[in-house]
């Protein structure tokens, strides 16, 4: 009798258990929202000295709906102000998330006339990055994360392609989904998450003709998904912090090509949590890349017709938790700083503590300005090193600048990363 009783509650607890389940409580719970803050308060104190970053963390709030009208309107201004200083010099990807940050909803007082100018722009951006590619080895003019971006907001927003060529461009053996032989995670999942909308809208129309082309677009998205899955950690990242936001949202527009045990989302939800309680996702690009994943909320979700306004106001109250210094920590450090082309030229530099790879490279400079030499480029993650030693890097020929510490290639940009007493930093000249 006590048996009997006792089946129907296992039956509800198996049922709270099942896969189907697991993957639908894979959201912040609206009780710990407050997680969150961190990344809110990041997005709200940043000083947008680069204005995609704008266009991101624009895009990222009016996706997961939450409502700050000071901080939109600051983003709206710097968005469409670059848009019309810039305009076509923008990069295919930059451009796609100006048009995704705009379009994002319907405001009614809004007049975004030229929207429809900037998709045709975008269309034009899209074929140079394919013209590139034969005239340059099969090199696009930026990377296949922009032209996954550029295809996203063209499919999203009712641009022109051709569904044959984006079938043949994004078969999983073009060797533009990996950097130095590497699976990029960050690209992989662009590129899943374009393909799906690509897909959604084939089915959507029905054209017979496009049926085969469909179905070639879906095993595309399945060999890519292992991919991504094959880079997943045992604490639940996806390669690393930075790209597992993007990697979510892959796996959560393509629940059927992959088994439900074959990731637990619940960990990965879990691990990033924690790595925002310590301070990660301190750039406003890095929090915005994250925050919809960490909603139930992907790219797909970018609705023209929907209403600007809505949800809640958000209030930060938690402080940006950023590197803490020990108190007994000593004011100073030093480290040793390598440029390696053939040759390595070393030299050991002091730096205040809490100093980035960048000050360092300052500091070395001021030591030797032609064997430290070196210019940088703003991008929405921070500087980028382009040229050192008057050595520049070319997307053509697939060389850049690699920063290391040890042997170790760093997983962040040159104005984030902050070194330690004693650390051996190193930039060196390399093929991607
Ligand atoms: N955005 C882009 O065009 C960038 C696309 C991206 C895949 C990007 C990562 C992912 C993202 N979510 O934005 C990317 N990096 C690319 C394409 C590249 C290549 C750039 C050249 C090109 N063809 O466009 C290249 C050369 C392979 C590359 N990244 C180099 C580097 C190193 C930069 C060093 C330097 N010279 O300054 C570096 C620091 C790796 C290293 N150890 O040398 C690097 N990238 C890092 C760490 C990163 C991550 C940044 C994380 C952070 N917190 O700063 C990254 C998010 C990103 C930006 N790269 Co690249 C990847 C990751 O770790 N998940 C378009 C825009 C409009 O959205």
């Amino acid at each position: 009798m006590r048996q009997l009783l006792q089946l129907p509650l296992v039956g509800l607890l198996l049922f709270f258990l099942t896969p189907s389940q697991q993957s639908k409580i894979c959201v912040v719970d609206k009780k710990d929202e407050s997680c969150l803050n961190p990344l809110l308060s990041t997005m709200n104190n940043s000083k947008y000295t680069n204005e995609v970053q704008a266009a991101h963390v624009l895009l990222s709030l009016r996706l997961v709906r939450i409502k700050n009208q000071n901080l939109e309107q600051r983003l709206m201004e710097i968005v469409k102000n670059t848009t019309s200083r810039k305009g076509s010099d923008l990069s295919s990807g930059q451009l796609a998330w100006t048009i995704m940050a705009l379009g994002a909803c319907h405001n009614p007082n809004e007049n975004f006339s030229n929207d429809f100018q900037l998709v045709h722009l975008l269309e034009k951006k899209f074929q140079e990055e394919i013209k590139n590619m034969g005239a340059h080895n099969g090199n696009s003019l930026t990377n296949y994360y922009q032209l996954s971006q550029g295809l996203l907001a063209l499919c999203l927003f009712s641009g022109n392609y051709s569904v044959t060529e984006i079938a043949e461009l994004f078969t999983p053996e073009n060797e533009n989904y990996y950097f130095s032989g590497q699976f990029s995670v960050d690209t992989g999942a662009m590129a899943v998450v374009a393909l799906t909308c690509v897909k959604r809208s084939i089915e959507k129309q029905k054209i017979e003709a496009d049926t085969t082309i469909s179905v070639t677009i879906d095993n595309h998205i399945k060999s890519l998904i292992k991919k991504i899955l094959s880079e997943k950690k045992e604490n639940g990242l996806i390669r690393n912090i930075y790209s597992t936001g993007e990697a979510m949202q892959a796996l959560f527009v393509s629940k059927n090509n992959y088994e439900q045990s074959e990731w637990n989302c619940k960990q990965t939800l879990d691990t990033v949590l924690k790595e925002i309680s310590q301070g990660a996702f301190s750039t406003p690009t890095a929090a915005a890349q994250i925050l919809p994943a960490l909603m139930g909320k992907t790219y797909l979700y970018v609705n023209k017709d929907s209403p600007c306004v809505s949800g809640s106001d958000f209030n930060v109250s938690a402080p940006v938790p950023g590197s803490v210094t020990p108190e007994n920590s000593p004011s100073a450090i030093t480290v040793r700083y390598s440029v390696q082309i053939n040759e390595t030229y070393s030299t050991n530099v002091t730096v205040p503590n809490g100093s980035v790879f960048l000050d360092v490279m300052k500091e070395a400079q001021k030591q030797n300005k032609t064997v430290f030499d070196f210019t940088v480029e703003e991008t929405s993650w921070g500087p980028y090193v382009t040229c050192v030693q008057g050595l520049s890097a070319n997307n053509n020929d697939r060389t850049y600048w690699e920063i290391l510490s040890g042997p170790k290639p760093l997983s962040q940009g040159v104005g984030s990363y902050v070194v330690h007493d004693g650390e051996s930093l190193m930039i060196r000249w390399s093929k991607y």
